[in-house]
């Protein structure tokens, strides 16, 4: 906060509680950006990804000169994002808001359309509007490819596969088409799947990685997933924000992947993560068909070769590194909550692994099955 130093830009960010909207806000408060956010009414907190940033705002309160507040609207509210727009005439704005889960995007495609599709239609159209000189950032999604083999990249044909790829593909087109149409500086970032320790619960890595913990601390038995087949293009999220600035600082609005040029299956992902504690997923994980969606995208692999060609960008962290950085974060946090370790005491990563491993033992011992190693 101290070497915070105002670099002239303001950005405003939909979907800033989410996990990428708070990686972004970090990062653009790193780089000298007032950055303002704009969360949806909710009954019960949903800043908690971002209540560390208050540090900011406390100095100034919510002035034109603070570096960071928030703000209430919704992508469904046009009212509330043209009044936001009008206020703050930002020079960036990132829509990152969403209903962003595709497998309940099938049990509420009206308002996923609502929110994904006519939620940037409404920014956009207010951009125009107000005559206002911003550059428009969409997050679109690789889930917008859908059925087309791969590799993917911006020239592949999209055959989405769900509500939610639908309305990604509409909000996609509309961004182009409003860049082309009305000269709006548009971006559309196809990114690949990204995770991190902030990622929904209710995302198959993030749900694996905190099942394990919990089952390591005792209060999990098993976990519960539908298709094991499905193949993804896993990034870390924290790198994939900084490819989102670096997208919207290309002179060109344009389109851009984002992916780490890998793919691996859901079962390759449990056995990476159960293998840390010499464990065999197979003794853990159960199949519900509630878990597998009508249709599927059965395999994403990005090609971001014209983002480092005219980016010169690429995300560095691959597969490997990113499900051990879940696990460990995971366990650190369900030890710590146990009361059987002080997460202040800055231990070594291997250090959690080791107390995972010893914990695996016990409970292999327990259920009289065989450890891996
Ligand atoms: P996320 O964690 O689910 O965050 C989505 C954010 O949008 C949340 O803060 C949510 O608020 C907000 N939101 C939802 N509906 C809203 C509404 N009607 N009005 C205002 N805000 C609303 O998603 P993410 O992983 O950070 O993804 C960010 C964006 O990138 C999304 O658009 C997603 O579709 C897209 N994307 C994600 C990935 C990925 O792998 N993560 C890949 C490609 C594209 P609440 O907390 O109140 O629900
Ligand atoms: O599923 C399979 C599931 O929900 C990945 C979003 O960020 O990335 C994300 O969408 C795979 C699918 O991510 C369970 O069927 C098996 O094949 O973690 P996911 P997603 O659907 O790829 C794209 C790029 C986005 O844009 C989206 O916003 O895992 N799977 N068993 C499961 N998935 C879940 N969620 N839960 C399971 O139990």
């Amino acid at each position: 906060m101290e070497n915070w130093h105002w670099n002239g830009k303001v950005a405003l960010i939909t979907g800033i509680g989410g996990q990428d909207g708070s990686y972004l806000a970090e990062f653009l408060l790193s780089k000298g950006y007032k950055v303002r956010g704009i969360v949806r009414r909710a009954s019960f907190p949903n800043t908690k990804r971002i209540d560390h940033l208050d540090i900011y705002d406390d100095k100034y309160g919510k002035t034109d000169e603070s570096p960071f507040y928030l703000l209430y609207a919704d992508l469904s509210d046009g009212i509330s994002l043209k009044n936001i727009l009008n206020k703050i005439r930002p020079d960036e704005i990132y829509n990152l808001g969403a209903q962003s889960h595709v497998g309940i995007s099938f049990q509420c495609p009206e308002s996923t359309i609502n929110y994904n599709t006519l939620g940037p239609l409404r920014i956009l159209e207010s951009i125009k509007d107000l005559k206002l000189d911003a550059k428009y950032y969409q997050a679109s999604s690789s889930e917008m490819f859908g059925k087309s083999p791969p590799p993917q990249n911006e020239e592949t044909r999209m055959i989405p596969q769900s509500p939610y790829g639908v309305s990604k593909l509409a909000a996609f087109h509309l961004t182009r088409l409003y860049r082309e149409a009305y000269g709006l500086k548009t971006y559309n970032g196809i990114l690949f799947n990204h995770e991190s320790p902030r990622r929904g619960l209710n995302f198959v890595t993030k749900k694996i990685t905190a099942s394990i913990a919990s089952i390591l601390v005792g209060t999990k038995d098993k976990i519960t997933l539908g298709n094991l087949d499905a193949k993804r293009d896993w990034g870390f999220a924290k790198e994939y924000v900084e490819g989102m600035w670096h997208i919207m600082q290309h002179e060109t609005p344009d389109d851009f992947v984002i992916a780490t040029k890998e793919t691996h299956t859901v079962r390759e992902f449990l056995e990476e993560a159960f293998n840390l504690f010499d464990l065999n997923w197979k003794d853990f994980v159960k199949i519900d068909d509630k878990f597998k969606r009508p249709a599927e995208v059965p395999a994403l692999l990005g090609d971001g070769e014209k983002t480092l060609r005219l980016l010169n960008w690429e995300p560095k962290t691959k597969f490997k590194a990113l499900v051990r950085m879940m696990i460990i974060e995971d366990l650190k946090e369900k030890l710590n909550e146990k009361g059987l370790v002080n997460i202040n005491d800055n231990n070594s990563d291997e250090y959690y692994i080791n107390i995972g491993k010893e914990i695996a033992r016990k409970i292999c011992e327990k259920r009289n099955i065989t450890q891996k190693f």
